[in-house]
């Protein structure tokens, strides 16, 4: 079997949301002398990319299905990049939660697998996290992005969400250190809401939230 077999089998199983199928996908490659950084890039992240078409684009995908792939792809990085002949840099850090007063996981989840995926180490602040503990894990962490995961409205624009961490980062004179991310259901009904909580930048989806957070850390370095 060649590459494109495996890319193949791999996309059915996470589709078919079989973790084990597609584990053992990733196994039989890499013992048939498929790279470790094949793996991750010529398999697992396109297959994300292939979950966003399909929900997004043809809506032939459902929840379990998208969250299932990231799942898989998170435990397939991790297992795998640490075999990668030289050892990819990691391309920055964020601390990531969801807003004060949100509960909702799955999301936030998902970002967090695609963080993984590309290099980034992404802390998870778990939910309902109060503005003050963004801005604090984020100093505590060396942290140059803060993602805020809101789900409803009242999360996405409230004083205790993003705008009040925003305001925190302007006090402390953070501004230029740290930039805010957003992103979760609220923002996708209403796209130019980032600008009006103080976001800097918002991502419709996980593995835009992958593209945009990777090239924010990569202007944030000197
Ligand atoms: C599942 C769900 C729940 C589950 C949550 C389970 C869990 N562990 O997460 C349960 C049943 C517990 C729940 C509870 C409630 N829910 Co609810 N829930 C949903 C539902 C159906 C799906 C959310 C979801 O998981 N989507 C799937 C994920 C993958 O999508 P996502 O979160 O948008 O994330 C993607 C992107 O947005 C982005 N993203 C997400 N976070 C981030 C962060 C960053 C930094 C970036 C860059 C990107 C990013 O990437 C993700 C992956 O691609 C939505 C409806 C909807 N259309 O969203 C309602 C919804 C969000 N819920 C709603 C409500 C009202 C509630 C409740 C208040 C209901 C109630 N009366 O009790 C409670 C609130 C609880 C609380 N305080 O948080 C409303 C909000 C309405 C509004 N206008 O504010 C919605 C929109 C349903 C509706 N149409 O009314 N909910």
């Amino acid at each position: 079997m060649n590459l494109d077999d495996y890319v193949k089998l791999y996309n059915e199983a996470v589709f078919d949301t079989n973790r084990d199928r597609a584990l053992k996908v990733v196994h039989d490659a890499m013992e048939q002398g498929v790279s470790p950084e094949d793996v991750v890039f010529q398999i697992v992240l396109p297959a994300m990319d292939l979950m966003v078409d399909a929900i997004s684009k043809n809506f032939d995908a459902n929840l379990a299905q998208h969250f299932m792939t990231a799942r898989i792809a998170d435990m397939v990085t991790a297992e795998v990049v640490p075999k990668f002949k030289k050892m990819p840099k990691v391309v920055g850090r964020v601390v990531i939660g969801t807003a004060m007063g949100d509960f909702h996981t799955l999301g936030k989840r998902i970002v967090i697998g695609c963080l993984k995926a590309r290099m980034i180490d992404a802390i998870d602040l778990g939910v309902n996290v109060p503005a003050e503990r963004f801005v604090d894990e984020a100093v505590a962490h060396e942290a140059a992005i803060i993602g805020i995961s809101a789900l409803m409205v009242h999360t996405a624009t409230g004083e205790n969400g993003c705008r009040k961490v925003r305001q925190i980062l302007r006090e402390r004179q953070l501004q230029d250190k740290i930039k805010i991310v957003v992103g979760g259901a609220a923002f996708r009904f209403h796209p130019q809401m980032f600008k009006t909580v103080g976001a800097d930048t918002w991502a419709a989806d996980a593995v835009t939230a992958g593209k945009v957070i990777e090239n924010l850390l990569q202007e944030a370095q000197p």
